[in-house]
């Protein structure tokens, strides 16, 4: 299996923060994008959202630059769900816009939006499919209770050969994209009985080594991820709504990743969903992440009318705010071979190293191991100077402090700096 373009995956790592868009005709049902799965629907049960998707405040020039100002340097879109609803006018099926009201392309002015502010452009693509014909029923489907496992027929290698020809489809149309975001493979997945799941899928079915092929043959510069059950493929791995403890090791050796986390617990426009996450809890996600060598793919769920909810723009708002004096403690940084001491994090540029202080302490931290290493200490949003208090200095170096020679000791300003965190 051939490899990413290294100086592309170094350009991943750097970028470390970017939004996901997850969009489609469930956001009219506005309760999850799952919505088809978990309540059963039909096919004809489904179609109102098909027939009354008319996103007439699409804009997504707002949206870059939404992004942009929160600090993100890429997006991933939804090109399709697991609904089967493609967001691009495609040829090999007419479920997708061209058979709602609003009638067009999706796919392409976003792209180019994002572009246009500078940001870098990924696809996420269902490789599920509850729509096309040929998907097997499985365990996951919609129509698994209703229909069971008779399977009318129901080619998988034909799906594969739709699935196939739908991604060369939106790599060719929309060249360059950077990210190929394969969603998702569940072959030994086992049901909430603990029983294996029905008809699970996994490399066999998508035909992955070809669809990687594929890739790296139209846009050699794309990275791909890891959700098509082929061990040593991916380019990065993706946990999904939870943090790793420490940078990412697979086999003993450090991998490139990236955490997809939601603001509210739902990927889709959820409506009436209150379990919103504080820019705080996301700045520190965001910190806690680049501590740990990672990037974070932030997720937003446009609304039926093509627009993001006021909840949403607020908080990126937030987050920007944070960004625009923190963002070099960000882009292009990573993990630091020194400890942090309690409640902080390191990242760190080049020699820069970045200290994040997730609770204000009183007056004084002690930095394990840096005493002597640090030649100039200063805060980041004011460019202030942190003053070293030297280890004579009998209050600093009283026994009860627990504090050694190694420590380097800093001196911070009773208050928290204003600024968001
Ligand atoms: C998938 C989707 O089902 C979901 O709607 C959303 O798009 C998310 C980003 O990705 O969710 C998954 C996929 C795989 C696992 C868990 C959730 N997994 O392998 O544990």
């Amino acid at each position: 299996m051939t490899a990413a373009d290294p100086a592309r995956l170094d350009e991943f790592r750097r970028q470390r923060f970017g939004m996901f868009i997850h969009w489609g005709v469930y956001a009219l049902a506005a309760r999850h994008e799952w919505v088809r799965n978990r309540e059963r629907l039909s096919r004809d049960q489904y179609q109102p959202y098909l027939d009354r998707f008319d996103p007439d405040l699409f804009d997504p020039a707002v949206w870059a630059r939404a992004a942009r100002d929160a600090g993100m340097t890429y997006m991933v879109l939804t090109t399709k769900h697991h609904d089967g609803f493609c967001l691009w006018d495609s040829e090999l099926t007419d479920y997708s816009v061209r058979s709602t009201p609003w009638g067009k392309d999706l796919v392409g002015p976003t792209a180019d939006a994002f572009r246009r502010e500078g940001l870098g452009v990924g696809f996420y693509h269902s490789l599920l499919d509850w729509q096309q014909p040929d998907f097997p029923i499985d365990g996951l489907h919609p129509d698994f209770e209703r229909d069971g496992v008779d399977q009318h027929g129901r080619d998988v290698a034909h799906y594969a050969q739709y699935l196939h020809g739908q991604v060369e489809e939106l790599l060719t149309k929309y060249a360059p994209v950077d990210t190929m975001w394969f969603d998702f493979s569940y072959r030994n997945w086992r049901d909430a009985q603990g029983r294996p799941l029905v008809g699970g899928k996994g490399a066999a079915d998508w035909r992955s080594d070809d669809l990687i092929s594929l890739v790296r043959r139209l846009a050699p510069q794309a990275l791909i991820n890891d959700r098509l059950d082929v061990d040593g493929s991916a380019d990065f791995v993706t946990p999904e709504q939870y943090q790793p403890v420490a940078p990412v090791v697979i086999d003993g050796v450090p991998v490139t990743w990236e955490a997809c986390q939601t603001l509210n617990g739902s990927w889709g426009y959820d409506r009436d969903n209150l379990d919103w996450k504080s820019p705080e809890l996301l700045i520190k996600l965001l910190v806690d992440t680049v501590s740990k060598d990672g990037n974070l793919l932030l997720n937003v769920g446009p609304n039926g009318r093509g627009e993001l909810e006021p909840r949403a723009l607020d908080t990126l708002a937030e987050i920007g705010r944070w960004m625009r004096l923190h963002a070099r403690s960000i882009h292009g940084a990573g993990a630091s071979a020194f400890a942090p001491p309690r409640d902080c994090r390191y990242t760190q540029r080049g020699d820069r190293l970045y200290l994040h202080v997730f609770s204000w302490p009183f007056r004084h931290l002690h930095l394990p191991g840096l005493a002597g290493k640090v030649r100039y200490a200063q805060l980041l949003n004011d460019a202030s100077e942190v003053r070293r208090v030297s280890h004579d200095e009998g209050a600093v170096t009283h026994p009860a402090l627990g504090t050694t020679p190694d420590d380097l000791t800093i001196e911070l300003p009773i208050q928290h700096p204003d600024v968001a965190v």
